[in-house]
């Protein structure tokens, strides 16, 4: 059936009335969003359960995506926009004179993710289900997701993310689908009477894993995929043995809240419950279904495809040689050639802090047969590789190690693929942090450059944009990204350039309306904007930033006069809350923002917005209203970025570190059409080997930049007396880890070369349109392509319309 918008009308009319018999006029839009969802997902149901079928009925090869995180986003309307009828609904509900704005803006955006690696995950979903690709998802269901960002004099507060406060109309709970996880207790190794040892448990805690599914709607193609989130619960029949409240309390607590830090681990047991339990649930349910099949194990690894995002479902590798070994009847070698096979692992992060490792003992308690499997594969390990690669080698490379298991070692050792994120990311991991691993197997590693979503990232954040390339370039970009360099046949064309302009101009109105609204500033829509959109981190270098502020805002009070590029600075970042000095970068940024803004010499020049609360639905308000993106971390720390990928689909121009996927930008814009600075990974390298870097030296040669540093103590920037002197501390007296005074002066200098470009519109405008035509080879379709083919050897099924 076509929908059309008269249909459409009839029967959300009679779903609404269906739900709570009133008149549609009299409700909120909260509840008209929840009608128009539940109508949504029964419209797609079909689909959803076909597409299911279809991948049982010829048995294709799936792929599991394991991640610690998602964050899709709010979904309403880009299930409107991949189920092909986002202008029949907002036409319907618009001729039934309600808000579909408003409708839209009051569903929640769930944040079960912390950043970069959780939406990653869920632009990769898009794009498995716009390809066809059978594939499916596999998570936790947080009670509470990442926490809300609340500025209170400056200083970030958190509050809990009661997300499922009013239910969540996507999700479908599956009890029939539920499964058993086992925690603690003893073990030991029996003899079952066929030779087989058998694992013998006693005293464990049974919890009950219970999925919540969400549809994965694929972009005009009839796919529907599917995320499973799992949601830890009492089982009942085992009610009677969790007596006292505290026991009930660790069941609750394991799927309650979302670690939020992305970059520091911390060794906690809740934390390890969280990566056993939802890779547990996801392995079982995986065999469930591999079984309901009747192939023989040998099968297995051409039927299923795992993924870990990151080490933290590293523990499907053990998991997967339990369930074979216990379970199954597996040999030993049978079990570990069908794990290594059907395993792949992406890492994120050469950030040494980040890197997860678990207490032996910790493991040990929590899950005994667990750890027995690791050891396992620890010894054959050590055993198989000393004869090949000598002593000295190999014990590098052990996943046990000073009472520790390293589970980038166990996740490494246990798969057939290792990648990184961007190519500088990828030699990095070859060359320095993994090169034992390397030298062990040269073949698993290879490189997968970080993509996103072009149907949410352009085509819902920015219809303006849309519209103007549909009506140039036609609108095959939204499956075949590629097509977006035809784009640059525009370059030239001033009328194209102008309508540019126009769009970009209208976008930044849209964020100063929102600016006015929530913060009570009034922005230039005519001045550059300029965006920095990240978690909070020392190595993202928010700090280089800040002081090129504070750089402009001094030359603004020696002289009132001065002619300067009028600038909105726009940051969005939240801070893990254990991580004190990014708070204080976070009061610091605030302070400035408050003198800066209110100082009637700065007038227009220079206006600072922090919003609170940076999401991904901020991010679709911010980028497509940015001219500047800040991409600015030291050389060699941030693995890919993907905000950078965001900001320049939409025309905005990277001022850049040779940092992950900056090279491949510049690569593809080339130099004339984007900012470099900074040292390059190389100098940064010799600095350190050299260990001759001296702060201090830099800024005694500097006057200019320690006149901008005394600012951080001498209160010029009013109520910032610890943070100031703890910035000023670590950048003077600590040395300056991250090379910030090192990198300061080409940055400016990168700053003053846009404000001259800025002041040439049409060069401007042909520069931020290359970049837009630039920007298909970062649509996650070819990441995902290059995943299917390379890592996981799943193909894309024919669609119906295909067949
Ligand atoms: C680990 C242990 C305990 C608690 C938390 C964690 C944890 C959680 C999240 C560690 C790391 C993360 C997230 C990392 C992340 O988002 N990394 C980013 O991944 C992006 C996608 O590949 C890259 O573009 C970014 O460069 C990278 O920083």
């Amino acid at each position: 059936m076509t929908l059309t918008t008269n249909i459409f009308k009839k029967e959300f009319k009679k779903v609404f009335e269906s739900q709570h018999a009133s008149n549609i006029k009299d409700s909120s839009s909260e509840q008209q969003y929840a009608a128009l969802a539940n109508f949504i997902k029964f419209y797609s149901s079909d689909n959803w359960k076909q597409t299911n079928q279809l991948y049982i009925d010829e048995q294709v090869k799936q792929v599991y995506y394991f991640s610690m995180e998602f964050l899709p986003g709010r979904m309403l309307k880009s299930n409107l926009l991949n189920l092909g009828i986002l202008d029949t609904v907002r036409d319907g509900i618009t001729e039934m004179g309600l808000d579909f704005d408003a409708i839209v803006q009051s569903e929640v955006d769930p944040a079960l993710g912390n950043g970069g690696l959780g939406r990653l995950a869920s632009c990769f979903m898009d794009s498995i289900a716009s390809l066809a690709i059978p594939g499916n998802g596999n998570g936790i269901r947080y009670r509470y997701g990442l926490f809300q960002q609340r500025f209170v004099d400056g200083y970030q507060v958190e509050l809990p993310d009661n997300w499922l406060r009013n239910g969540n109309i996507w999700e479908v709970r599956k009890e029939n689908k539920a499964v058993m996880i086992r925690f603690g207790g003893e073990v030991y190794l029996k003899e079952d009477g066929e030779n087989k040892l058998r694992p013998i448990y006693s005293n464990t805690q049974n919890i009950l894993a219970v999925p919540y599914d969400t549809g994965m709607i694929g972009y005009e193609n009839d796919v529907v995929n599917n995320l499973r989130l799992w949601s830890a619960e009492i089982p009942p029949e085992e009610e009677i043995n969790f007596k006292t409240s505290a026991e009930r309390v660790l069941v609750n607590q394991i799927t309650e809240v979302l670690y939020p830090d992305d970059s520091n681990y911390e060794g906690q047991l809740l934390r390890l419950r969280q990566e056993y339990f939802f890779t547990s649930a996801g392995i079982q349910s995986i065999i469930r279904f591999f079984k309901k099949q009747q192939l023989p194990w040998s099968e297995f690894p051409n039927k299923i495809a795992i993924h870990v995002n990151d080490t933290h479902p590293a523990l499907c590798i053990p998991e997967l040689m339990r369930i074979l070994l216990d379970e199954e009847g597996l040999s030993w070698e049978k079990a570990w050639d069908i794990t290594k096979k059907s395993i792949s692992y992406t890492n994120h992060t050469i950030m040494q802090e980040a890197m997860e490792k678990w207490p032996v003992h910790m493991v040990q308690e929590l899950i005994p047969r667990i750890y027995q499997i690791i050891e396992a594969i620890n010894q054959r390990h050590i055993d198989k590789k000393i004869p090949l690669y000598g002593e000295e080698l190999t014990y590098r490379t052990t996943i046990i190690s000073d009472g520790n298991i390293k589970m980038a070692n166990l996740a490494i050792i246990g798969s057939h693929s290792v990648n990184g994120v961007a190519q500088l990311h990828t030699d990095i991991l070859k060359e320095e942090i993994l090169h034992d691993f390397y030298e062990m197997y040269p073949s698993k590693f290879n490189n997968k450059t970080n993509g996103i979503t072009q149907r949410r990232w352009l085509h819902l954040a920015n219809e303006k944009l849309t519209q103007l390339i549909d009506t140039k370039i036609g609108k095959e970009w939204k499956t075949s990204p590629a097509e977006l360099r035809q784009f640059k046949a525009y370059s030239k064309d001033e009328e194209t350039l102008n309508l540019l302009s126009d769009i970009k101009l209208e976008n930044k109105k849209r964020f100063a309306a929102y600016a006015k609204e929530k913060y009570a500033i009034e922005l230039d829509p005519t001045a550059l904007f300029d965006v920095q959109i990240k978690r909070l981190h020392a190595y993202k270098r928010q700090l280089l930033n800040a002081l090129h502020i504070l750089d402009r805002y001094l030359k603004i009070k020696d002289d009132p006069k001065i002619e300067l590029q009028p600038r909105v600075f726009i940051f969005g970042a939240k801070a893990a809350p254990s991580y004190i000095y990014a708070k204080q970068i976070i009061k610091f940024i605030n302070a400035l923002a408050e003198l800066v803004n209110n100082d009637p010499d700065v007038g227009n020049k220079i206006k600072i917005v922090f919003v609170e609360n940076y999401g991904v639905s901020l991010a679709e308000l911010i980028i497509p209203a940015a001219d500047i993106s800040e991409q600015i971390s030291l050389a060699g720390k941030e693995a890919s970025g993907t905000s950078n990928m965001k900001l320049m689909l939409n025309g905005a121009l990277t001022m850049a570190t040779l940092d992950g996927a900056n090279i491949e930008i510049k690569d593809l814009v080339g130099e004339d059409n984007i900012f470099l600075f900074g040292m390059t990974n190389d100098e940064v390298n010799r600095m350190n080997r050299e260990g001759h870097y001296s702060s201090k030296t830099v800024l005694k040669n500097n006057p200019r930049l320690n006149r901008i540093l005394e600012c951080l103590i001498n209160g010029t920037i009013p109520d910032i007396e610890v943070e100031g002197r703890v910035i000023y501390d670590s950048l003077v007296q600590y040395n300056d880890e991250y090379y910030v005074l090192q990198d300061f002066e080409s940055f400016v200098a990168a700053q003053e070369r846009a404000d001259i470009l800025y002041q040439d519109k049409p060069l401007w405008n042909q520069k931020a349109l290359i970049n837009i035509a630039s920007s298909g080879p970062f649509s996650a379709d070819f990441t995902i392509m290059r995943y299917a083919e390379e890592i996981w050897n799943v193909k894309e099924r024919p669609t119906k319309d295909k067949v």
